[in-house]
């Protein structure tokens, strides 16, 4: 008989899912939890779901990148950090938007078996999903799985259901490559790290942001792609360029 962790995993392969993983809150205890500059407030899976036992980490292939950047922002939009308690707004994000409804029967299954569960995006995803053995954080920070490399989008389910933790990952992709350093046109990037302000996805997710230097908004209004006036797909020059999974095709 299949166990709760591999039936829920099913679950979540049988909706579009690539792979997932698991892990524990005490072995996401250290991650970076806080405000990320402006943009948002990473919270501990506790916070979010006071019971939690377990958390599920869900990897959805972008088989087209760009497509699912695609983002659409309210009028009136000042852009001073996506989570601001003060502002009003309502903003899409296909992929988001995507990973929301395919998280659901996860939920679902889990809710039915008697446990409590929520989806949510406001854990660290990238080192949580390290956690959960999923893939290694690349030189462009993003996390790079062994499948499809950076071309992915996260999101996790908590759960008060005790599952079978997965390994953390332990190999790193990278070795001597910086093709993804190389290739951002705003030099955001250094090995591991990102100058979040310089970051183009940053600058135009910010219009308003003073923060943001002329030389990076000159580039952004160059570079990123708007279908729309209020529309923009953004930036992903620095997963597109990473040899790791790049040939793969949709599964
Ligand atoms: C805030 C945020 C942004 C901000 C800031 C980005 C950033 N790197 O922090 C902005 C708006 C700029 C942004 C841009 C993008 N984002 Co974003 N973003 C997030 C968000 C909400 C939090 C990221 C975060 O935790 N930042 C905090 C910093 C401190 O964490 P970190 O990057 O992991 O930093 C660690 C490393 O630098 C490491 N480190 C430091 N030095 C060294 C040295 C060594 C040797 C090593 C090994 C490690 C290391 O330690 C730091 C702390 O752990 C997540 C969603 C989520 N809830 O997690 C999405 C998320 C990370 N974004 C995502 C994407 C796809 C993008 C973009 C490509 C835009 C797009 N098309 O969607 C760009 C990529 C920019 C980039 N290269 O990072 C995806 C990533 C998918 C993936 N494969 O990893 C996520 C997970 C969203 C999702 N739901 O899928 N993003």
């Amino acid at each position: 008989m299949a166990s709760v962790t591999q039936e829920a995993k099913q679950k979540a392969i049988a909706a579009g899912f690539v792979t997932a993983g698991v892990s524990t809150p005490d072995m996401l205890r250290d991650l970076p939890y806080g405000w990320v500059g402006k943009v948002t407030n990473l919270r501990p899976p506790e916070e979010i779901l006071p019971s939690v036992k377990s958390v599920i980490l869900l990897v959805l292939h972008a088989w087209d990148n760009r497509a699912f950047s695609f983002a659409i922002d309210p009028p009136n939009w000042r852009g001073y950090g996506m989570h601001s308690p003060d502002e009003q707004f309502e903003s899409y994000y296909f992929g988001s938007e995507i990973m929301m409804n395919k998280a659901w029967p996860v939920v679902d299954f889990l809710r039915k078996k008697g446990y409590d569960a929520t989806i949510t995006s406001r854990i660290p995803l990238k080192p949580a999903a390290v956690r959960c053995g999923l893939g290694c954080q690349g030189k462009n920070t993003l996390l790079i799985t062994p499948q499809f490399g950076p071309r992915v989008k996260l999101i996790s389910v908590l759960t008060t259901a005790q599952l079978d933790s997965d390994e953390p990952f332990k190999e790193n992709f990278c070795d001597k490559c910086e093709k993804c350093v190389a290739a951002c046109p705003t030099k955001a990037l250094e090995p591991y790290r990102l100058k979040i302000t310089r970051c183009m996805t940053y600058s135009v997710e910010s219009p308003c942001s003073p923060d943001v230097p002329e030389d990076v908004r000159k580039l952004e209004r160059q570079y990123v792609q708007r279908p729309t006036p209020r529309s923009y797909m953004e930036c992903t020059i620095c997963a597109d360029v990473c040899p790791i999974g790049k040939s793969r095709k949709p599964v």
